[in-house]
């Protein structure tokens, strides 16, 4: 062994030298965690400014994870990055599924990282289980953009509900600014609430459609369509060309029916090919038009205000709501009064006055 060799190394310790009695261990061991803790927030935040996606990573999994001291460093790495938040574009995307998204966000991720924007791209997707089948899919369809060294893929949180999801992925926002991307894009399946809930985070929303035979509005929620800042037909390419710049024309006529919105910005309608990669110039000119037209305005710093508001209120509420049903004494009162219901001896109202005073 060389004088490197472990037992030779000044850095070894002899065997047998007891701790004094008085030293606490526990505390030290503490200390020491709370050191090592705090050393790994630092390197990590480090990681996030340098760029680093591994970092990156590594950071958005502790944040998804529920157990309780990892939500301590999140809590403390969200903090340091907040700062350096904010200063992006944040784009939504939806569409049934097989409408093309993913294959949309291959083609405009890459435009956008031959334009030197730094691309991160989540999606929202309540539903765990399908959400861990849709990684496979995103990753083949996404192959470019995954290798793409200016873009971040990352695959829908899981969580048991849409709220939990919402939160980790404003969250992982908050990281991917601080990272440096500077457009953010947020994909979700145009079906249930989740599009509301991305809608409520992102700055564009943007919505994928498929040129139909017959109504072209059958089929459509209307919310999802007053939300959308652009309606994209997809799939504009062979025999469906026809198709899809007739469904661009009825969509346009059907968008003037609609009340002029806040921001201003009349939703501007166009075909595109993700496949072909066609018509995807037009989309960024789209999306570059209505950033630049409601900063002028305002109405974009505006809009982001809004919805903090929207999210505090959404925090307080799921938190109240997390500690009251939490609550052992509530646990055991809301039984019996559940039990009063069933025997018919309390109304509803009596019921959840008496717990509330709980
Ligand atoms: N012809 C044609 N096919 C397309 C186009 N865009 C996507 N597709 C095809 O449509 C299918 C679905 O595309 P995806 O990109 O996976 O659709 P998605 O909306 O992400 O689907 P989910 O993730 O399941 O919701 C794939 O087979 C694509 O190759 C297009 O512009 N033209
Ligand atoms: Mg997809």
């Amino acid at each position: 062994m060389g004088i490197t060799g472990k037992n030779n190394s000044a850095l070894h310790e002899q065997e047998g030298i007891e701790q004094p009695q008085s030293f606490n261990t526990t505390a030290a061991q503490k200390l020491m965690q709370n050191r090592k803790k705090k050393q790994e927030v630092t390197q990590l935040f480090a990681g996030i400014r340098a760029g680093d996606k591994t970092a990156l990573s590594r950071s958005i999994t502790l944040i998804e994870s529920t157990a309780q001291h990892h939500q301590v460093l999140a809590k403390k790495l969200i903090a340091l990055c907040l700062p350096y938040a904010n200063k992006s574009q944040r784009i939504g995307i939806t569409g049934v599924p097989g409408v093309g998204k993913s294959t949309f966000i291959e083609s405009f991720g890459k435009l956008l990282t031959s334009k030197k924007h730094k691309v991160a791209v989540l999606a929202v997707d309540p539903s765990s289980t399908l959400s861990r089948g849709s990684i496979l899919g995103d990753k083949t369809r996404m192959e470019e953009l995954v290798k793409d060294e200016n873009a971040f893929i990352r695959p829908s949180a899981s969580g048991d509900s849409l709220g939990g999801v919402a939160r980790k992925t404003r969250e992982t926002i908050i990281l991917c600014e601080a990272a440096g991307f500077d457009t953010i894009i947020i994909e979700t399946v145009g079906v249930g609430q989740s599009e509301t809930t991305v809608h409520s985070m992102t700055d564009f929303f943007l919505l994928l459609k498929l040129a139909g035979a017959g109504d072209e509005l059958q089929g459509i929620k209307r919310g999802i369509i007053e939300m959308a800042d652009s309606i994209v037909i997809n799939k504009a390419d062979g025999e469906n060309v026809k198709a899809a710049k007739l469904a661009k024309v009825e969509f346009n006529r059907a968008l003037h029916l609609y009340p002029a919105k806040e921001s201003n910005w009349t939703p501007k309608t166009v075909t595109c090919s993700a496949l072909k990669n066609e018509g995807i110039e037009k989309v960024y000119e789209i999306i570059t038009d209505y950033v630049n037209q409601t900063k002028a305005s305002k109405y974009f710093n505006h809009k982001r205000t809004e919805q903090n508001k929207f999210w505090l209120l959404q925090t307080i509420e799921s938190q109240l709501k997390a500690a009251f049903y939490n609550n052992p004494k509530i646990k055991e009162a809301l039984k019996e009064q559940l039990d009063l219901i069933d025997k018919n001896k309390t109304t509803p109202f009596e019921a959840a006055e008496m717990l509330m005073k709980l």
